[in-house]
């Protein structure tokens, strides 16, 4: 099975950490944002990564992805199959994918991507607003939503758990880490994922790349 894309990207980590967890094996084929590769291309409709292929089967986006990985491999449910424990885990993963990840990217993107590696200034102004403005409430609510079991749905490791930890290697990256006076059981969360070696194996990689 084969995945396109860059671990850099919240999405892509996203796939990358729920295959890992379920134990599938999968190839990372390497593609920048926006590539004009043709087999990534023919995998993914509208150029976004991450896009899977397997055998003669192609998928993009990355819900789509983990919800046919966790159909191909039921174990270990990742996706709950009870009502409200299913419910939620798609919640969470929407509120990651275009909420927090919305904010999140624009402070990267604009701080990180567009001087390092895009050789354009970024709009600072938005980063900092998504900073000090957008984030911080998002950040309020997964606080007082975090269990005291620390996992999100079920008291167990789901996709809710996956997906919400994926964009926060991108704030460390570009300066904006979890404050743990003001958020101190989303600090722990943040750590204890990123520390699973699901994560922490690209995250490791990745640091390299984003040094000072
Ligand atoms: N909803 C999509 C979002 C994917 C996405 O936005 N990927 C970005 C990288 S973080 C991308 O490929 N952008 C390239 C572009 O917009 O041309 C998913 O979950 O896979």
């Amino acid at each position: 099975m084969i995945i396109y894309g860059s671990s850099v990207s919240p999405f892509v980590r996203k796939v990358i950490a729920f295959a890992a967890e379920k134990d599938l094996q999968i190839k990372v084929k390497s593609i920048g944002l926006g590539s004009a590769d043709p087999d990534f291309r023919s995998a993914s409709p509208i150029g976004k990564m991450p896009a899977l292929r397997d055998g003669d089967f192609t998928l993009a986006d990355s819900s789509a992805i983990v919800a046919y990985m966790d159909a191909l491999k039921p174990e270990p449910a990742l996706i709950p199959a009870e009502a409200r424990g299913r419910g939620k885990a798609i919640w969470w993963d929407e509120f990651a994918d275009t909420v927090l990840m919305g904010a999140g990217l624009k402070i990267f993107f604009n701080r990180v991507m567009c001087p390092k590696f895009l050789g354009r200034p970024g709009d600072m102004a938005a980063a900092d607003h998504a900073a000090q403005h957008e984030l911080p409430p998002l950040l309020d609510y997964l606080e007082g939503s975090l269990p005291d079991s620390g996992w999100l749905v079920e008291d167990r490791l789901t996709l809710a758990d996956i997906a919400v930890a994926s964009g926060f290697p991108n704030l460390r990256y570009a300066g904006c880490p979890v404050d743990a006076r003001r958020h101190p059981k989303v600090a722990a969360f943040v750590d204890k994922m990123l520390s699973r070696p699901s994560f922490a194996r690209s995250v490791e990689r990745e640091a390299k790349l984003f040094a000072a």
